[in-house]
């Protein structure tokens, strides 16, 4: 039977007519991310892929496999320029077999039961192999949901120009919930959002489905990406309505055949009538209670109720996220009761439907302890064992906030009994918003590697969040969005490597940052070898660039207050300490750098020997680590023999000199990349380097006042 075109067929029909004139003048300005349907240029290459793939049998029914069929119809003749068969069932021309073993009985027979039940519900095998006494190659799966995978995997591997000769790929993802956070509002603004408005048109919704909302749920399958928070975690109970519920199970309906499953932050007071709101306090809620405390019964009902009508709505919804007693957000804590009362009164409503509750860790109450950096640990480890099995822990990379750089957050693998969710951010709060060019798995990888020496050497991070290191029974990792209504999603191009990144990196914390940067260059700029290298060994760089420019050796948190784009070393503010940047640097003219040794805030102490120990000395703390945990004198003497303050300026000018390097590599890049994206990014480069300027020149002359020393260069 041959393949009749879906709707959605129809469309990628359409950019398969488009993709037949792509010459290098069509241009889709990063709009279609690293989704480009385009030719391969190579001709050994293209050689190779028509003579082994040119009938394709998908044979599922669902929705699913009919994305299937449309994407290898789409890719596949785009890719050699002429029309391919995609069939739904098998003939003896098959090439390209895309099943499940209840599909096509056999399946299970050739590849064995053990391999899959190793991949589980999610993971794929790629296979070479005889089918009918033709060599095939197979893509398997338990679920059609894995198929989708695995046809994504394969395109890609068409895509970077991988060999297709005796192929045994089997792949599984190593963390469970892999989700986005979007921090988007009722309004259509998004917090911390620098590219446009929300995606979410909540005032269409949910009579018209916007287009970009399939686009959107196809990037995200093709990295693996599982599930999506719709909204901020300052949550308006609004969200709760049955009238935002309803446009909420629009967008589950538009995700569900690519495996996303949609969760929603929750504010603790939404049962709350109205009639009790505070002005000014983040107390509003939508119910008729005069509270919200977990331990009262009429409180407990409402939220199991609400729980009820959810699941009628979206029956695959995937659970709460919380932020509870932090900056102004409701909790549990104002009336006397913990956050394990509160996540477990939500975790008591949504389990019985399979849903889930991540409780954020972020709080940093200032009568806990004088160091901000000390307060989530000291709140949230004595409540390890209290929470129910449906309850996450999502605690952010580090301490204090998605800084350039900072230590890993002490937590991890402080809470055996709790499974904690990474949350990373892949907006660029404090890394140059969408202005600067920053590639950011760098940075992930840094604190993913790092050794907790929570049960002794080889704890990393990664194996405390992939459940492996205390046998979690639920594993997750959330990303906060960078994502908006901008033609290009992500505001820069190049912040769609992040979102790109932060995919491949959930569902495979072992890949290298070189790995994904190359698979996203050459799927998304370029085919061509040496441009890919170039293009990646500027973006590999980017990230210590700019914590050179921004805080480097360890200092942090000196951000324009509020905006967080720019530098403002010199805020202070009575009432806001821990918002201002003099409480963070403690610069004067006796030296700079907050003192969290043992003789100091002693926040040391929250990590594992032998990294306690470590840190504590100015002697064998990381260089880069340098003023998080110590005060020091500008004279003290660097590994390097030069003082801290010269090394100190040295740093800041080698961050600079890194993003003029990056502005030359891409001016010499001009007719070897897509035209718009090239002036798109040359634009922003320049202003990129503008601020860096800025940066460096502000922090080191406000830092002179205390040092009292000449600016060294060289
Ligand atoms: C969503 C920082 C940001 C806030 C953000 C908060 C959080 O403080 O500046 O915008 O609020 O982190 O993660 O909750």
């Amino acid at each position: 039977m041959r393949f009749c075109l879906s709707r959605a067929g129809i469309i990628l029909l359409i950019c398969f007519l488009q993709c037949s004139n792509m010459a290098k003048s069509h241009s889709d300005c990063g709009h279609d991310l690293w989704l480009k349907y385009q030719k391969i240029e190579n001709k050994d290459l293209l050689e190779q892929y028509s003579s082994m793939i040119s009938v394709v049998c998908v044979s599922g029914s669902s929705a699913t496999c009919q994305i299937i069929r449309d994407e290898m119809y789409a890719w596949l003749s785009c890719m050699y320029g002429e029309d391919i068969l995609v069939n739904t069932s098998l003939s003896e021309s098959s090439d390209l077999i895309i099943a499940t073993p209840k599909q096509l009985p056999g399946i299970e027979k050739q590849i064995g039961k053990s391999q899959l039940a190793y991949i589980g519900d999610e993971g794929f095998i790629i296979q070479s192999m005889k089918f009918i006494d033709n060599p095939v190659i197979l893509i398997t799966a338990s679920q059609d949901q894995g198929l989708l995978y695995g046809a994504f995997h394969f395109l890609r591997m068409l895509q970077t120009g991988r060999d297709l000769y005796d192929i045994h790929i089997m792949s599984r993802p190593k963390i469970q919930y892999r989700l986005l956070n979007h921090w988007d509002n009722v309004d259509g603004s998004v917090e911390r959002g620098y590219a446009g408005k929300s995606l979410w048109k909540w005032d269409e919704l949910p009579d018209r489905i916007d287009l970009r909302y399939k686009d959107y749920a196809r990037a995200n399958a093709s990295i693996g990406i599982n599930g999506v928070v719709l909204n901020n975690v300052n949550a308006n109970p609004t969200f709760l309505t049955l009238e935002y519920l309803n446009k909420a199970a629009k967008l589950a309906d538009v995700f569900r055949p690519y495996g996303i499953r949609v969760f929603l932050s929750v504010n603790f007071s939404s049962p709350i009538s109205a009639k009790f709101h505070i002005e000014g306090n983040r107390r509003a809620g939508i119910g008729d209670l005069p509270d919200s405390d977990p331990l009262n019964p009429d409180v407990r009902m409402w939220w199991k109720e609400k729980a009820a009508e959810i699941y009628r709505l979206i029956p695959d919804f995937g659970g709460f996220l919380v932020k509870a007693n932090s900056e102004s957000m409701p909790g549990p804590q104002e009336y006397g009761r913990t956050h394990a009362d509160g996540a477990n009164m939500l975790a008591e409503a949504l389990a019985p439907f399979g849903g889930v509750v991540m409780w954020r860790s972020f709080v940093y109450n200032a009568n806990v302890d004088p160091d901000r950096a000390k307060r989530a640990y000291m709140e949230f480890v004595p409540l390890d064992g209290q929470f129910k099995s449906n309850v996450f822990v999502q605690s952010k990379n580090g301490p204090v906030d998605f800084q350039p750089r900072e230590p890993v957050h002490p937590l991890f693998g402080a809470m055996p009994q709790t499974p904690l969710m990474l949350e990373l951010q892949i907006t660029q709060e404090y890394l140059g918003h969408s202005t600067h060019l920053v590639y950011l798995a760098p940075m992930w990888k840094e604190y993913l590697q790092f050794d907790t020496h929570a049960k002794g050497e080889g704890s990393t991070l990664s194996s405390v969040i992939d459940g492996s290191l205390h046998d979690y029974k639920m594993t997750g990792i959330a990303g906060v969005s960078n994502i908006g209504d901008d033609t290009n999603w992500t505001g820069h191009f190049f912040a769609q490597a992040n979102w790109y990144a932060f995919g491949r990196l959930a569902w495979d914390h072992e890949l290298t940052a070189e790995q994904i940067a190359d698979e996203w260059i050459r799927m998304s700029l370029t085919q061509d070898d040496s441009v890919a290298n170039i293009i990646q060994s500027m973006m590999m760089g980017s990230r210590e660039a700019c914590v050179n420019y921004m805080t480097p050796l360890g200092l942090h948190h000196i951000m324009q207050a509020g905006f967080h784009y720019g530098p403002q070393p010199s805020f202070a503010h009575a009432s806001r300490l821990d918002w201002t940047s003099v409480y963070y640097h403690k610069a004067g003219t006796n030296g700079i750098g907050f003192d969290r040794s043992s003789t100091g805030s002693n926040a040391v102490s929250q990590y594992f020997s032998p990294w306690k120990e470590r840190f504590n000395s100015p002697d064998t703390c990381p260089e880069i680590y340098l003023l998080w945990f110590h005060h020091l004198p500008w004279t003290y003497s660097m590994k390097s023999g030069r003082t801290l303050w010269e090394e100190f300026c040295l740093h800041y000018y080698a961050g600079t000199d890194y993003v003029d390097h990056m502005v030359e590599t891409w001016k010499s890049l001009q007719g070897q990349v897509d035209d718009c994206i090239y002036q798109e990014v040359s634009e922003k480069l320049i202003k990129h380097q503008q601020d860096a300027y800025v940066w460096r020149d502000t922090c080191l002359k406000y830092f002179q006042k205390f040092s009292q020393r000449e600016i060294v260069q060289e």
